[in-house]
């Protein structure tokens, strides 16, 4: 076997023989001998691996591995960005399980849709704020015209031509599609023409079919997610995928759904980040169950590190697993923490007891703090300020 150990510089390697043998002890006791060598022979993991690394006491052990696949790809280095979180409506005709952010019909007590102006004004009154992304998620609102989404995206582009916008969920583009009488491509080239940058990850929940059946029956399947993705990337797009994590899925469904991430990477290498989003029990049809542990949101993150060799970053939704809990992935496989965000609702219904918004120099605090190098990106990853 030929461990190769990448140093926090990202410039040294040593084989297993250099490891201190209490490491070496400790991965072997844990039974991830043969996944370490695995990862050294660039050899791909696989389902048995994932289970393996889910099943696994050893946290740490778990955890090293995946820092050590993020100090070759990252070192110490963080991303995280300047965003505004919209979103413009909470109507929505489906009835996902875990939702406490949806209502169905527009005169449902707490349901809202903002008029063009007003989702506009929140970019007007940040004139003097160096956003560098929107970040537009919407409820499935079967009573909006199309010309609402186009005219959405003109509005944003002529306040602010050099904001890059991260808008709609696959979910939605399903939507869009069905409703407008479109295809799902055509829906993308004309939001696209309207200035749509990219597309957020939201909406992949998990892949299994079981699963799907019972926590989101009645919006857009797993294949059909996929293949929007598929047909954003080869229409020049990049975009971001999410695991919401948690709930009913169970080990197996995780690691299938990362997998089915990963072949579609190695179809269009589109993807930019995993993002496993935490479960947030309150206020949804779901409450009874717990929220995941801390531990359980840093393995699943060291787990896709491990599983996703293809996809270049995990990302920690800070307002999702919490500020300290995503401070400590960083050292389980995660290199970016989100945005700044800004008016997050659908956490936050749902219980989140994060903060609403991060400034930048929050942020970068955090993360220094934490060990690492905060980087600010914009949403295709240049470096916008080294922290
Ligand atoms: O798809 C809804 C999730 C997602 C709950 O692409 C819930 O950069 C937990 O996708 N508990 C929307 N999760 C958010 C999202 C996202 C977040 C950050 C970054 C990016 C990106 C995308 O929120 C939904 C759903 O999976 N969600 N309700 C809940 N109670």
């Amino acid at each position: 076997m030929t461990m190769q150990v990448r140093q926090e510089t990202g410039e040294s390697s040593q084989t297993v023989a250099d490891l201190p043998s209490v490491l070496y002890t400790r991965l072997r006791t844990a039974g991830l001998e043969h996944i370490a060598a695995k990862l050294d022979d660039g050899d791909r993991l696989e389902l048995a691996d994932g289970l393996q690394l889910f099943e696994c006491s050893d946290l740490l052990a778990v955890g090293w591995l995946a820092n050590r696949e993020r100090e070759k790809r990252h070192a110490d280095r963080t991303y995280f960005n300047h965003n505004i979180r919209i979103e413009a409506t909470n109507v929505c005709v489906a009835s996902c399980l875990f939702c406490a952010f949806a209502r169905l019909q527009p005169g449902d007590t707490g349901a809202y849709t903002l008029s063009l102006d007003q989702v506009w004004d929140k970019l007007r009154v940040r004139a003097d704020q160096a956003l560098t992304e929107v970040h537009v998620v919407n409820g499935l609102h079967p009573d909006l015209p199309f010309a609402y989404y186009l005219e959405l995206l003109r509005g944003f582009k002529r306040i602010r031509p050099d904001v890059h916008l991260k808008c709609f969920t696959a979910v939605e583009i399903a939507f869009f599609a069905d409703l407008y009488g479109r295809t799902d491509e055509q829906v993308l080239r004309e939001l696209m023409a309207a200035g749509l940058d990219s597309l957020p990850g939201g909406g992949a929940e998990v892949f299994a079919e079981r699963v799907r059946r019972k926590i989101c029956h009645d919006k857009c399947g797993a294949d059909r997610y996929l293949d929007i993705h598929r047909t954003a990337h080869r229409l020049g797009m990049r975009t971001n995928v999410t695991m919401l994590y948690g709930h009913i899925e169970t080990h197996e469904e995780r690691v299938d759904h990362m997998l089915r991430a990963r072949a579609l990477q190695d179809e269009t290498a589109g993807f930019q980040a995993f993002i496993p989003l935490a479960f947030h029990p309150d206020n949804n049809q779901m409450r009874k169950l717990p929220a995941p542990t801390a531990a359980e949101t840093l393995r699943v993150h060291a787990v896709a590190r491990l599983m996703l060799d293809n996809v270049p970053h995990i990302k920690a939704f800070w307002i999702a697993t919490g500020v300290e809990t995503a401070q400590t992935a960083l050292w389980f496989g995660v290199d970016d923490l989100d945005g700044t965000v800004q008016e997050e609702q659908i956490y936050h219904m749902a219980g989140a007891r994060t903060p609403e918004a991060l400034t930048t120099e929050d942020i970068s605090g955090l993360i220094r703090v934490a060990g690492r190098d905060p980087i600010e990106r914009d949403t295709l990853y240049n470096v916008v300020t080294q922290h």
